[in-house]
């Protein structure tokens, strides 16, 4: 073999490898190796005629013969190091065997969580979930709930009226507390009765520390016969002990709602001083009181059964409603009500 016929030679090896390596499927690499590289390969035999060349055309042909092993042996180590002998060739950075990004887990708001430690306290006391709209009539916002039109205690409650009419020709509005729940659910159902609802309600107030012009209320009813204030008492007690624990103390201070007699104001001790004065000083919280109103209350005025078809000489019931904001304030220990709203992930973590 001369030197020309030996550069022909190699160059046909390295066709027929070309050809065999970009094969698809590709070709088991370890035998690609055996055949060209091997011992007794092709490329390997092709080296060793070198002998019979002569000294002088010798080397440059060496050269040629080792780039073309080195060429070969780099395209064999890439089809290893590929998706393997049977999958196609692809390059990439991605290493499937790596574990995965630990994402992080979402939590439930506060507000919705104080929601649910609620609902599951009512409902332990027998009490079923009720329903009504966020945007009410003026009927059941007010008239039903013994609001005369034009009753000054309108204004206790600065309302959100909506560009629309109801059938009786008065603007709809933005519920402005959960009582209107309470003549819903007279309405669809007999006495005796015991419900509760939580939901949304809206106020055109300024926003502070302790207000919102859209906040969270719960109300209770229940109407049967006897229904006394010493049940409404036994009721708000449970279920304030049930929230904060056994230790919490509860009183009632005479109030007026239109839709009760006798009203009430209902003060819990305060959660955080136990007294009205801490470590630091008088209490910021309940202002060194001791206490905190947390809800109004009251024995359902004989109207406001009426409203509903129920016989007041028959049935008697009570329902309170209190605001939801200022109860989850006082489960995670957050002093002003507006960082319920802002999404602070510090405080929507606190609740897992
Ligand atoms: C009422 O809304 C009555 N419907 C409650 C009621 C129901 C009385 C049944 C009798 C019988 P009041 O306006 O006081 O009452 O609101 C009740 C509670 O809502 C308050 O004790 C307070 O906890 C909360 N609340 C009132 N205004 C706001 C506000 N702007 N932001 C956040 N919470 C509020």
């Amino acid at each position: 073999m001369n030197a020309t016929e030996w550069k022909e030679k190699l160059s046909a090896i390295r066709g027929s490898f070309s050809v065999s390596i970009e094969k698809k499927p590709a070709e088991n690499p370890e035998a690609l190796e055996l055949h060209y590289l091997g011992r007794k390969g092709e490329l390997a035999l092709l080296l060793r005629d070198l002998k019979d060349i002569p000294l002088e055309e010798r080397k440059p042909l060496g050269a040629l013969g080792n780039a073309a092993k080195q060429e070969m042996e780099a395209k064999l180590a890439e089809l290893k190091g590929s998706a393997g002998a049977a999958g196609p060739v692809v390059k990439s950075d991605l290493d499937l065997t790596l574990p995965g990004w630990p994402y992080p887990k979402g939590s439930l708001h506060p507000l919705t969580h104080t929601m649910n430690r609620l609902a599951e306290g009512f409902l332990k006391l027998g009490f079923t979930m009720s329903d009504g709209p966020l945007i009410e009539d003026d009927y059941h916002n007010f008239e039903a709930l013994n609001f005369p039109p034009f009753h000054p205690a309108r204004d206790m409650q600065d309302t959100f009226y909506v560009d629309a009419k109801d059938q009786a020709g008065k603007f709809m509005l933005l519920r402005t507390h959960t009582s209107p729940v309470q003549i819903r659910a007279m309405e669809k159902q007999e006495p005796p009765i015991r419900v509760f609802h939580t939901g949304r309600v809206f106020r055109s107030e300024a926003v502070d520390a302790s207000h919102s012009f859209a906040f969270h209320q719960i109300e209770g009813l229940y109407v049967d016969k006897g229904v006394s204030m010493a049940d409404l008492k036994w009721t708000v007690d449970a279920f304030m002990k049930d929230l904060f624990g056994s230790g919490v103390k509860t009183r009632f201070n005479p109030s007026y709602f239109p839709f009760v007699e006798p009203g009430a104001e209902v003060d819990m001790s305060c959660v955080f001083c136990k007294g009205g004065h801490n470590s630091a000083g008088r209490c910021p919280v309940c202002k060194g009181t001791g206490w905190l109103e947390v809800m109004g209350a009251g024995l359902v005025h004989p109207n406001v059964l009426k409203s509903a078809k129920y016989d007041p000489e028959k049935w008697s019931g009570f329902a309170f409603g209190a605001g939801i904001e200022r109860f989850a304030m006082l489960l995670y220990g957050i002093s002003d009500m507006r960082m319920l709203y802002e999404n602070d992930l510090r405080v929507l973590k606190q609740v897992q």
